[in-house]
């Protein structure tokens, strides 16, 4: 089993490094990496002769253009066309080459926008999508529908989870193009020591989000991998399965965490020019726990391992992989 040959595409990303450590502090010992410069995951060709050559049999999709709320606000047909290119890529070629199980990465803002909440498997494709993000969650949505129809066309052993937002080693924490918890750990820590007296956030402070540290990610997508196949989903009548933890805040609450974990003390100024995205995203994850999985790191700790981290590599940053 621990012999078996793995390909995690984006290893070099947030997502992709968190689970290639934990493959391999199990004892996994044949993974399969490529960097971005070694093999362009858009270009069909490249990829195709990467998966005839090493043929995975186990593939990770962690691979995929990512950003925060204006970046893919703005960033829209890069969001779309690359995600679409890497994903199709990587699933078509896993058929072609025979991998045994592939497991898709997705967001959980493929949900639609007004969703009831917590976000149930089911909602997929029930009403429409936010605006700010329409473009990645399209890619995304195909990626899962991808998994499923070669599920059902070939009998393909390829299944989705869809991570809430998430944060840790390895984040990108350029602050036009990050999330929120990179962005503010930044900020707060870069008035606190040029002793300004305001940080800037972007919205209304009101927005709820659910926050899961990414090596916990790693630890379910590990767990998922062992228990969960094809039939297990779709035959279920769902598409994918949710990774999180179940409880969410307010951005302002979240502010607050950060501000005290960073040591800063000085004044939150909103600016509402900026947009707050979907009002609400926190996910039912009753499935992964009745399956027995429930994620480990409190928002707080995680939040000061991240900044700890942050600390350590400044200037260096993700690569806009997940
Ligand atoms: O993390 P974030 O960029 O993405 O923003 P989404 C979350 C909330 O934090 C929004 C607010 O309401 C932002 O307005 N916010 C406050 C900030 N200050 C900042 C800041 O300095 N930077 C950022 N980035 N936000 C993304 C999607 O949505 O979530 C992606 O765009 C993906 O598709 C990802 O699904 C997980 O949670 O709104």
């Amino acid at each position: 089993m621990k012999d078996k040959k793995i390909y995690i595409a984006g290893h070099r990303g947030m997502v992709g490094s968190a689970i290639h450590r934990k493959y391999a502090s199990e004892g996994y010992t044949n993974i399969v990496t490529r960097t971005s410069g070694e093999l362009n995951l858009i270009r069909q060709d490249k990829v195709e002769e990467f998966f005839e050559k090493e043929r995975p049999q186990y593939v990770v999709v962690a691979a995929a253009k990512v950003g925060g709320i204006l970046a893919n606000s703005i960033y829209r047909a890069q969001f779309l066309y690359e995600n679409l290119m890497i994903e199709s890529n990587i699933i078509h070629a896993a058929y072609k080459y025979g991998a045994e199980k592939l497991l898709f990465l997705g967001s959980s803002c493929i949900y639609p926008k007004l969703a009831p909440q917590p976000l149930k498997e089911e909602y997929l494709l029930t009403s429409p999508l936010e605006e700010t993000n329409e473009p990645y969650a399209i890619a995304k949505i195909a990626g899962i529908k991808l998994c499923e129809s070669y599920y059902r066309q070939y009998g393909s052993n390829f299944i989705s989870v869809m991570p809430t937002n998430l944060y840790g080693p390895f984040d990108n924490y350029d602050l036009k193009t990050s999330h929120v918890m990179p962005a503010l750990i930044r900020k707060f820590h870069e008035a606190k020591v040029n002793n300004k007296e305001e940080v800037e956030v972007w919205g209304t402070g009101t927005p709820l989000r659910e926050f899961l540290y990414v090596d916990d990610l790693a630890d379910a997508c590990y767990y998922v991998m062992q228990q969960v196949n094809a039939p297990d989903l779709y035959e279920k009548g769902i598409s994918q399965i949710n990774i999180g933890t179940g409880e969410d805040l307010t951005i302002a609450e979240l502010v607050t965490i950060i501000a005290d974990v960073v040591g800063f003390e000085g004044k939150i100024k909103y600016d509402t020019s900026k947009p707050d995205g979907t009002p609400r995203k926190l996910m039912d994850i009753s499935r992964l726990h009745d399956m027995g999985w429930h994620h480990t790191t409190g928002l707080k700790e995680g939040i000061g391992k991240a900044y700890e981290w942050f600390l350590g590599n400044q200037g260096k940053r993700g690569k806009g992989e997940e």
